[in-house]
């Protein structure tokens, strides 16, 4: 008998609690969190399960899943980073590692230049701890990628708030321009 495919779990969980809680008909509270029972009742009347997901499914994907998506406390269940929702008191501001990394696509490499690294169809902007993961990042939109280096302490001591979305991954509002450089060595 084919299992539950925790990749397509992942993705209805990210769309759940990043994007569309509506769309399974549950609303998130104000720190983007909802009862872990309520997304395994929404998933599961929404149907295309090979069988009844129960806790051990959401928690294999929270537990095993690649990229520390999710967080599970209190019983209730939110997504780390990623919204594009807004979500008031999802994320705590803390001190950002010195320099951070984004990966991107040369066709936008100008306006990013221009206007800064803006969270465009997120809520924050998705920073990397190191430049493999930027990669990762930047060549899920194809075209030839490119590496920004942050600097973010400079920036933080300017007073621009940092959070911390999962081991590899950090969240900004926006990063002006004067904080960004093109890591020519590693493009
Ligand atoms: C670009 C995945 C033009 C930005 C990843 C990026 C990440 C600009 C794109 C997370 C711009 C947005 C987020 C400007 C930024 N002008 N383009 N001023 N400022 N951009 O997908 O950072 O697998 O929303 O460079 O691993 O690529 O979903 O953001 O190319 O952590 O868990 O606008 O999504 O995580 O694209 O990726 P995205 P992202 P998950």
């Amino acid at each position: 008998m084919v299992d539950v495919n925790y990749t397509s779990l992942s993705k209805a969980m990210s769309k759940a609690l990043r994007h569309r809680p509506e769309r399974i008909g549950i609303a998130l509270a104000s720190d983007g969190s909802v009862e872990l029972q309520t997304l395994i009742d929404a998933l599961n009347s929404r149907g295309g399960w090979p069988r009844m997901l129960d806790e051990d499914d959401i928690m294999q994907v929270v537990e095993h899943g690649s990229k520390q998506r999710f967080a599970v406390e209190n019983g209730r269940i939110r997504a780390r980073y990623g919204h594009s929702i807004p979500v008031r008191e999802a994320y705590d501001r803390s001190e950002p590692p010195a320099v951070l990394y984004h990966g991107t696509t040369k066709v936008r490499l100008e306006s990013i230049m221009r206007e800064g690294l803006q969270p465009m169809g997120r809520q924050k902007v998705h920073l990397s701890t190191d430049v493999p993961t930027a990669h990762q990042v930047g060549a899920r939109h194809g075209g030839q990628t490119v590496i920004l280096t942050i600097d973010a302490s400079r920036a933080a001591r300017d007073g621009i708030a940092f959070y911390c979305g999962n081991d590899s991954t950090w969240l900004a509002d926006h990063i002006p321009a004067c904080y960004l450089a093109i890591d020519r060595d590693n493009d």
